[in-house]
């Protein structure tokens, strides 16, 4: 029975991702062994998340703990946990944090041969309100004869292997791309598992809904102002779209992948590269997005061709369903 067969044989994402292994012969399963220790700092971060509005009612944050120590904020642990995840895996090498000025080299006796791009906990402006936040991730592999430098990370996100998110949101959604298709998995808190809820996420091919910070219009340029009064008030006879926008990204990235649209954070005369982070959010993000069907676009050319110049550099960024991507490239060209 079909219904049984669910309940008794789970797809978890150690088992998925021990499938796709299974199609390289030649693999050796160190990604499998680093995207599980993701996955752990994930779970803990969630538990974390899922504890911080009861540990402030309690007093809890701010304090100091049994060692006199004071309780880290939730941004620190979650870059910390995801740190000592990775090292811990043996696969890691080169790591860049949103929250590390610099790159970290793993020591020498813990490396592998994956570098790791992440942003611990991005949506900080949403952690005390208890609006959702996530962890965003990009995976490279060392430079064939490399020992390990800022240069393995310094590469088009057209090259990782692998990408991926988390929301901590009502419930823990993980979403991951290893190059074959774009899956979400949905922790299940009694089993302490990640099981796949979204097979072969697909992003509708056009959408109804536009996501940007509207409060920056002043300061944007004319193919973004132009999309965005087309969107309000459309010349060709169809409905108006509705705006979300989260403020978070992950959120409003997972909304576009499932429910379809735009999301943008552009350039605008205050802020000329936008806000976000080419190696922790633009590749991650843009990576999914395509491999779920849709297009990533900075106002320029496509986001996964960016050849970053350094570890934290921002860029514009337009991300969605294939068409209404489409529609914003055609202003820009107009533009030009
Ligand atoms: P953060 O890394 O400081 O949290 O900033 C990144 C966040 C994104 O999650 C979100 O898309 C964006 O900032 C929202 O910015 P704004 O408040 O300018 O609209
Ligand atoms: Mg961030």
């Amino acid at each position: 029975h079909a219904a049984d067969a669910q309940r008794t044989d789970l797809m978890t994402i150690t088992r998925y991702v021990l499938n796709e292994q299974s199609k390289h012969p030649e693999a050796r399963g160190d990604l499998t062994i680093l995207l599980s220790h993701i996955v752990l700092g994930c779970k803990f971060v969630c538990s974390a998340v899922n504890k911080a509005g009861l540990a402030k009612l309690i007093g809890l944050a701010g304090d100091t703990n049994i060692q006199g120590e004071e309780q880290k904020k939730l941004d620190v642990l979650s870059n910390d946990v995801f740190i000592n995840a990775l090292k811990s895996s043996g696969r890691a090498n080169v790591l860049v944090s949103e929250e590390n000025e610099e790159p970290i080299f793993v020591e020498a006796s813990k490396r592998g041969r994956y570098c790791v791009v992440f942003d611990p906990l991005d949506g900080s402006s949403n952690i005390d309100c208890g609006v959702s936040i996530g962890t965003i991730f990009g995976i490279y592999m060392l430079q064939e004869g490399s020992e390990g430098t800022v240069a393995d990370v310094l590469k088009p996100g057209k090259n990782m292997v692998a990408a991926g998110y988390c929301m901590y949101g009502s419930s823990c959604t993980l979403v991951l791309s290893t190059g074959t298709g774009a899956n979400g998995f949905t922790l299940d808190p009694s089993l302490g598992e990640f099981i796949l809820t979204h097979p072969n996420i697909k992003i509708p091919k056009k959408g109804k809904i536009y996501s940007v910070n509207e409060g920056n219009a002043k300061n944007w340029d004319q193919p973004t102002t132009s999309y965005v009064e087309k969107a309000k008030f459309p010349i060709d006879g169809s409905s108006p779209k509705s705006l979300r926008y989260i403020g978070s990204m992950v959120a409003d990235v997972h909304r576009t992948l499932l429910y379809g649209g735009i999301f943008m954070y552009p350039a605008d005369k205050k802020s000329p590269n936008g806000k976000l982070r080419v190696l922790y959010e633009v590749f991650p993000m843009s990576f999914l997005v395509e491999q779920a069907g849709g297009q990533s676009f900075t106002g320029q050319g496509r986001a996964l061709d960016i050849v970053p110049k350094n570890i934290h550099e921002r860029s514009p960024i337009f991300l969605g369903s294939y068409d209404d991507v489409e529609e914003i490239k055609a202003l820009y060209s107009a533009a030009e």
